[in-house]
């Protein structure tokens, strides 16, 4: 029933058209990857969730769940400078930060992935939908510079879900549904990967798709 709210919020934002196109495509989206992956076909775009590690993805870019000074942190941000090596912090002081809900990108050095895009979630601090809007920005704005970028893939992990405490089933629902709202919009991207740390997230994320569809349609 929380994803059946949440996906009325939805409807009241983008109108009943898009809401409609995004039911028809999640309603038959679900397909099991024998090696563990599941797709999430969106037009000529595909979803991917998987469970792993962020700094191993060979998409062109990858995304870092930063804070807004962008000058490292823990979890995902502390992994992500570890690999792609000093050369990344260097490039992030010249960049003065990053909002709260905003994306800025970056070279990615040793990194498999040559971009690293930067994006700053919210702190969770009880359901709120101002933070619920953030969390959509900070995935829509990352897709936004990659399209500027004309980059084609892109691997996200679970903003905002570690340090910044965001439940895992709300963020999954939000995530899903920017990204796949994303690209109804925007074919060009051809590739979205959720890279989940942990079975848990990978779990939420898998469950997240399902909540979206109201019973009945
Ligand atoms: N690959 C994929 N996912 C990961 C990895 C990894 N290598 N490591 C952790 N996760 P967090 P936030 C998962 O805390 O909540 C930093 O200090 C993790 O299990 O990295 O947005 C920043 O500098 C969780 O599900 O990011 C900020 O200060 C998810 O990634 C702050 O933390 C996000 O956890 C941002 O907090």
């Amino acid at each position: 029933m929380i994803f059946h709210e949440h996906y009325t919020g939805i409807n009241e934002k983008h109108g009943p058209t898009e809401v409609t196109e995004a039911r028809k495509s999640l309603d038959k989206i679900l397909e099991w990857q024998g090696d563990g992956i599941v797709e999430i076909k969106i037009g000529s775009s595909v979803v991917e969730l998987t469970q792993g590690d962020i700094t191993q993805q060979d998409t062109e870019a990858i995304v870092n769940a930063a804070n807004r000074t962008l000058l490292g942190g823990g979890g995902v941000d502390g992994a992500i400078h570890r690999a792609a090596g000093p050369e990344l912090l260097a490039e992030c002081r010249t960049l003065g930060g990053c909002d709260t809900g905003d994306a800025v990108v970056t070279r990615g050095y040793r990194l498999k992935a040559k971009y690293v895009i930067h994006t700053v979630g919210p702190v969770y601090r009880g359901p709120d939908p101002s933070t619920e809007r953030l969390l959509e920005s900070a995935y829509r704005r990352s897709l936004e510079v990659a399209l500027a970028k004309e980059i084609r893939s892109v691997a996200f992990p679970a903003i905002s879900t570690g340090a910044y405490g965001y439940p895992l089933g709300e963020a999954a629902s939000v995530a899903l549904h920017t990204v796949v709202d994303f690209l109804q919009a925007h074919p060009e991207i051809k590739l979205v990967r959720f890279v989940l740390f942990d079975q848990r997230a990978l779990e939420a994320f898998e469950k997240a798709p399902e909540g979206l569809i109201p019973a009945g349609s």
